[in-house]
């Protein structure tokens, strides 16, 4: 295991990101191209341009078995189509890895799916800790009109699977109606197997 001195960052608890974080991922609509379900919105939207959807900070350290990693993740406010911004989602490589979540600022939901079919969300805003236990699937959602921002600790050795969400997505989607956000059935979605 990679020796790690012990070390602090700091929270700027205004815009979410942890200074002096040494990673920064911006993930844009152009690179979600068929995770949304309306393809003419996606399509339409990136005709005028491109657009942030989120970015995380993390905490840089080595993605290996004993050191814990952690980051904070900005949903920046929007839809595509009706449909809220969120992340891609994933599985842990590893299915028997969880996670915490922390709500700093905004509105989202967390939704959370299991290979066996399950399905579940919460709602959360600052000061939710939300639970994402070993096996779910997790994606974020921000449903409101502000950034989304959320803290996120989880383990080292845990790996992320994002081909299986990318393949399936989820059973479910995030949509606004008359302002508001409603979960519906997802109609592309196929359970694995089916
Ligand atoms: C990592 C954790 C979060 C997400 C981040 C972006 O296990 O769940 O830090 O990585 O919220 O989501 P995604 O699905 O693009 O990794
Ligand atoms: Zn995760």
């Amino acid at each position: 295991m990679t020796n790690i001195l012990p070390f602090a960052t700091h929270l700027n608890d205004v815009n979410g990101i942890i200074e002096g974080a040494p990673v920064l991922i911006q993930r844009t609509l152009r690179q979600m191209v068929g995770m949304y379900h309306d393809e003419t919105a996606t399509q339409q939207a990136l005709q005028e341009t491109d657009r942030l959807v989120y970015e995380v900070y993390a905490s840089g350290l080595p993605e290996e078995d004993g050191h814990i990693l952690y980051c904070t993740t900005i949903i920046h406010p929007g839809t595509v189509g009706d449909e809220y911004h969120m992340t891609k989602g994933h599985y842990h490589e590893k299915r028997n890895e969880g996670e915490v979540y922390v709500g700093l600022q905004g509105e989202g939901y967390l939704l959370l799916q299991t290979e066996q079919g399950a399905v579940s969300h919460v709602p959360m805003h600052k000061g939710t800790i939300a639970y994402v236990p070993p096996h779910w699937a997790h994606r974020t959602v921000n449903v409101g009109k502000t950034p989304f921002i959320f803290f996120a600790v989880w383990a080292g050795d845990a790996g992320h699977d994002y081909a299986t969400i990318e393949t399936q997505g989820f059973p479910v989607l995030v949509v606004e109606r008359d302002g508001s956000p409603v979960l519906v059935d997802n109609p592309r979605w196929q359970a694995s197997g089916s």
